[in-house]
């Protein structure tokens, strides 16, 4: 697999980073390639847990270049404080390269972050509140910071200077805030400049020179299909692309070089912050999956929202990323549970729905049709081979297999890094 990308085919938290970490042992580069540090991956290697946020899984993996790409927006500060804590445990991260047309999240990113979501109200998104919309914001506006930038002080404060003209503005006059001024955020940023410097090149020379060499990179999404900014269920989405093509702009690798594409889905569904989700559950299995999943944020700590397997969503996430393969997770959490239902498609207003309703009103209204499958009560963590599982729980993986449209090749029974089942 010369290059291959991994994405969230739900709502996010599907075990991607467990997946990557898996793959990358077999890999010379993992790339981030969309997103921030409103990512949490947890992986668990032996007895260590690992949060990770910014930095791409490939970092657990010696041999293996991690590598952040022009797509991911970089908060400096938290990016050495997920590096320190990394060296403390031992943990080589002097291969770490970040692109130099990476944008930086600002000090005021993530101000204006935490006011919005104040004043939108009832309409807030749930953000993670780490200033990744401003920061994207700016990308868009042609006001963001680049990496680069960092090496150019006139260049960086000129830059700064622009980019408060209008924030200073509504955060005076509409928040009633103090303004911010350049010094601060130039001094902030500056403080960094000598310790990052080494990490800085340009990767999307570096990626493709590897792959031209015959290495092999993986490409690793933040989030997820349905948090897409535009495949996703906006406004309820994050602000970037989490999907397969972000791999490509958000690396400057093209999409020739890309031969598979690996879904991360789990065996029920979750969702974290505001917007709607058909298979939602709040009565006591929805506590049960949290409760036995163990389903809190890795990066703010916040209860999952969790519900049945939705396969208009994975069906949908099969198309939108023309999956090769879905991994699927966490079967392990639904053992004992004797009747286990799948949404196969919506009810909108008395009509049947196989595809997802793009049209915001129509998925809000969204009522999931469930076909119901039979459960297992085996303990299936200690299970290695697809025959080694019950019966009940083989079918239950065909029968999501198929209505996702797309083949399962790997399947999840455990949190540890060998706790799955390679399917040949
Ligand atoms: P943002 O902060 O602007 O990206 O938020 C916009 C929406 O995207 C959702 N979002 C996420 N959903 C699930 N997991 C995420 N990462 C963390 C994790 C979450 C955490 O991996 O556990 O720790 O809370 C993530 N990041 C963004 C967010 O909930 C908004 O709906
Ligand atoms: P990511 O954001 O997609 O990388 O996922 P997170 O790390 O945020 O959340 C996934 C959680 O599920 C982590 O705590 C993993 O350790 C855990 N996990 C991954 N795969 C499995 C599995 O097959 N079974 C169980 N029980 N836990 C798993
Ligand atoms: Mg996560």
């Amino acid at each position: 697999m010369p290059g291959a990308v991994i994405v969230g085919a739900q709502w996010g938290d599907e075990g991607k980073g467990k997946a990557t970490d898996l793959l990358g042992s077999r890999v010379d580069y993992v790339v981030k390639f969309n997103g921030g540090n409103n990512a949490g991956h947890t992986v668990v290697i032996g007895d260590q847990k690992f949060a990770l946020h910014l930095l791409p899984s490939g970092i657990l993996t010696p041999g293996c270049t991690p590598v952040i790409g022009n797509g991911v927006v970089v908060d400096l500060r938290v990016l050495f404080e997920e590096l320190d804590a990394l060296n403390e445990r031992g943990v080589d991260t002097s291969d770490l390269l970040v692109s130099n047309a990476a944008h930086i999240i600002a000090p005021y990113a993530r101000t204006l972050d935490n006011v919005t979501e104040r004043f939108l109200g009832k309409r807030k998104i749930g953000t993670t509140g780490r200033g990744i919309g401003p920061a994207y914001a700016d990308k868009i506006n042609r006001l963001g910071l680049r990496m680069g930038d960092l090496f150019d002080e006139s260049l960086l404060r000129d830059k700064i200077e622009g980019a408060l003209v209008a924030k200073n503005h509504l955060l005076v006059k509409v928040y009633n805030r103090r303004a911010i001024s350049v010094d601060e955020v130039a001094d902030e940023l500056l403080a960094y400049r000598d310790r990052i410097a080494p990490h800085v090149t340009d990767t999307s020379l570096v990626l493709n020179n590897a792959l031209d060499a015959g290495e092999t990179v993986l490409f690793e999404g933040g989030q997820a299909t349905m948090l897409d900014v535009d495949h996703g269920t906006y406004p309820f989405v994050t602000s970037s692309n989490a999907t397969a093509g972000g791999a490509c702009t958000g690396s400057g690798v093209g999409p020739t070089r890309i031969d598979s594409v690996i879904g991360i889905a789990k065996a029920y569904t979750t969702r974290v912050g505001e917007g709607p989700m058909p298979t939602e559950l709040l009565d006591k299995w929805g506590d049960r999956l949290r409760d036995v999943g163990y389903e809190f944020g890795t990066t703010t700590g916040r209860p999952r929202r969790c519900g049945w397997y939705d396969s208009v969503i994975t069906r949908y996430a099969s198309r939108i990323n023309g999956l090769t393969d879905i991994v699927l997770t966490k079967l392990d959490v639904l053992t004992g549970i004797q009747e286990i239902p799948v949404c196969v498609s919506y009810d909108v207003d008395g009509v049947r729905h196989q595809d997802l309703p793009l049209d915001q009103a129509a998925f809000a209204a969204a009522e999931p049709v469930y076909e119901t499958f039979p459960g297992w009560d085996e303990d299936i963590s200690g299970c290695r081979e697809f025959s080694d599982l019950p019966r009940n729980a083989q079918d239950y993986v065909k029968a999501v297999e198929e209505l996702s449209d797309c083949r399962i090749s790997t399947i999840g029974v455990g949190p540890g890094r060998d706790e799955i089942i390679q399917i040949n």
